[in-house]
């Protein structure tokens, strides 16, 4: 290249870096710069991401939605009352990209690389702002992840505190928490767990950590209250007393319904099942795990649950699955919203975009009459390799779209009704007299004997799987 081209590029790569900087209303990244000793925060976090729109499926706008219309009805209900969908603070605001084998990827203009209450505020703003734009009205979050730990109980107290109000303020009346949970798994003290901790004190603490986070999920309008025993579990049985622990996990959660009562708050109290990572095996495995740990300890009435997709996924069912088995026992409270991948064997927390799953969700949320008090919260990251800020609008857009075209989805495949029709015609023979004397519990074996004799072999008429996929896929 000559001299006169290099200047020219030169000068136009002043321009753009010159221009890029004069356009946006960013705070830079330094300790030194005005706004990092500040909470408060003038301008726009998101410049140019306008409020996302319903433009409908032949959209090819990144930023609107093509199948979410909040306020469409589907099936006797507007598409926003079905989804309830939650924006996860941890994921979206306290995110890195960081993975065990490398360093931050994404540097958000808004972050200054510090920990501190004034930085807790200013993200606060940022949270906000996310939500307004995309029009969600529910948002979930760690105590941990909105204000920074100190060292001791009563400081750690106090930054909460200080961002809380920021929070409350910045709700308004539209929007709330989905729910909250307390972060019982990131500091050191809980590394044998919190409620099933073999150390007395690390019980008291996690229970007092707990009280704060529900006395702050009550003052923020918290929909539910989640519990999720990261480490409540164990890495060996040699050296681990279950029985013990499980017992100990009972008491904790009774004294949560207790105290839950004591202050009136009324959200739901959700237990979050996962079967492994970070403990090599959790207590609260999976849905059908859970609901016989309720039952035994007679919490069955005061818990729902709150069923993640990877989670489901990494305790080798579907996460269809584990949604019927919370269904069908009465506890499918809420989800999170996210998905793994077929080929990775941990918890991913991808946006989930693939049209089957989110229809066979679906299918569950609708024949459950909805999530309410629950809703979706996207227990979901962006990839590490997705760094730019609009890629938080573009995941979160996608995985709703997903969902709702799964919602869509739903209604064709009852409006059309065969698939219905193929479920109660395979199970026909029990609509006679007979099977309902089975079904309501009047048929002994002496009773059963005897028609087996009579009837003979009996004829076995195809499940019709194929036809079923058929039908299932004729609705995506
Ligand atoms: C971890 C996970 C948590 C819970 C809340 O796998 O899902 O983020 O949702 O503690
Ligand atoms: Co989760």
């Amino acid at each position: 290249m000559k001299f006169r081209e290099i200047s020219v590029l030169v000068l136009c790569l002043l321009g753009f870096v010159v221009g890029a900087i004069a356009d946006s209303h960013t705070c830079p990244a330094d300790l030194n710069s005005e706004c990092s000793h500040s909470g408060d925060w003038e301008g726009d976090f998101f410049p140019g991401i306008p409020k996302i729109k319903y433009e409908g499926p032949t959209s090819k706008n990144p930023l609107a939605y093509k199948w979410y219309n909040a306020d469409e009805e589907i099936l006797g209900k507007k598409m926003k009352d079905w989804m309830r969908f939650s924006v996860a603070y941890w994921h979206t605001f306290r995110g890195t990209g960081a993975d065990p084998f490398g360093a931050a990827t994404k540097h958000w203009p808004w972050e200054d690389g510090t920990n501190s209450v004034a930085m807790a505020k200013r993200r606060m703003r940022a949270n906000f702002e996310f939500i307004n734009k995309l029009g969600v009205e529910w948002w979930c979050f760690h105590d941990r992840d909105i204000a920074p730990d100190a060292p001791t109980l009563e400081e750690t107290n106090a930054n909460f505190d200080e961002v809380v109000a920021v929070a409350k303020e910045l709700q308004g009346t539209k929007i709330k928490p989905l729910w909250v949970t307390a972060q019982l798994f990131m500091h050191p003290r809980y590394m044998h767990g919190g409620a099933t901790s073999s150390e007395v004190g690390v019980y008291a603490y996690a229970a007092a950590q707990v009280k704060k986070a529900m006395e702050v999920a009550h003052y923020l309008g918290a929909a539910n209250y989640v519990f999720w025993g990261g480490r409540e579990g164990y890495q060996t049985l040699l050296n681990t007393d279950m029985g013990r622990e499980l017992d100990h996990m009972a008491r904790f959660f009774q004294a949560a319904v207790a105290y839950k009562k004591k202050i009136g708050f009324n959200g739901t109290l959700l237990i979050e099942p996962k079967p492994q990572e970070p403990t090599k095996h959790q207590y609260d495995w999976d849905a059908a795990t859970s609901a016989n740990f309720l039952r035994k300890y007679g919490l069955i009435d005061d818990f729902q649950l709150n069923i993640e997709c990877n989670h489901v996924t990494l305790s080798g069912h579907s996460c269809h699955h584990d949604l019927e088995t919370a269904r069908l026992n009465g506890i499918l409270g809420s989800i999170d919203a996210n998905t793994g991948d077929p080929q990775v064997g941990w918890d991913t927390d991808q946006f989930m975009m693939d049209l089957s799953e989110a229809t066979m969700v679906m299918l569950s949320v609708v024949r459950n009459g909805g999530l309410a008090p629950g809703g979706f919260n996207f227990d979901a990251k962006l990839r590490r390799e997705s760094t730019d800020v609009e890629d938080l609008f573009i995941a979160h857009i996608g995985g709703m779209d997903t969902l709702a075209r799964g919602l869509r989805n739903v209604a064709k495949l009852l409006e059309d009704g065969s698939l219905t029709e193929l479920v109660r015609k395979r199970y026909e023979s029990f609509d006679t007299e007979i099977g309902a004397q089975i079904e309501a519990g009047k048929a002994d074996f002496e009773f059963l004997e005897k028609k087996a004799l009579e009837w003979g072999e009996p004829k076995v008429p195809s499940a019709k799987q194929e036809l079923a996929e058929m039908i299932f896929q004729s609705a995506l």
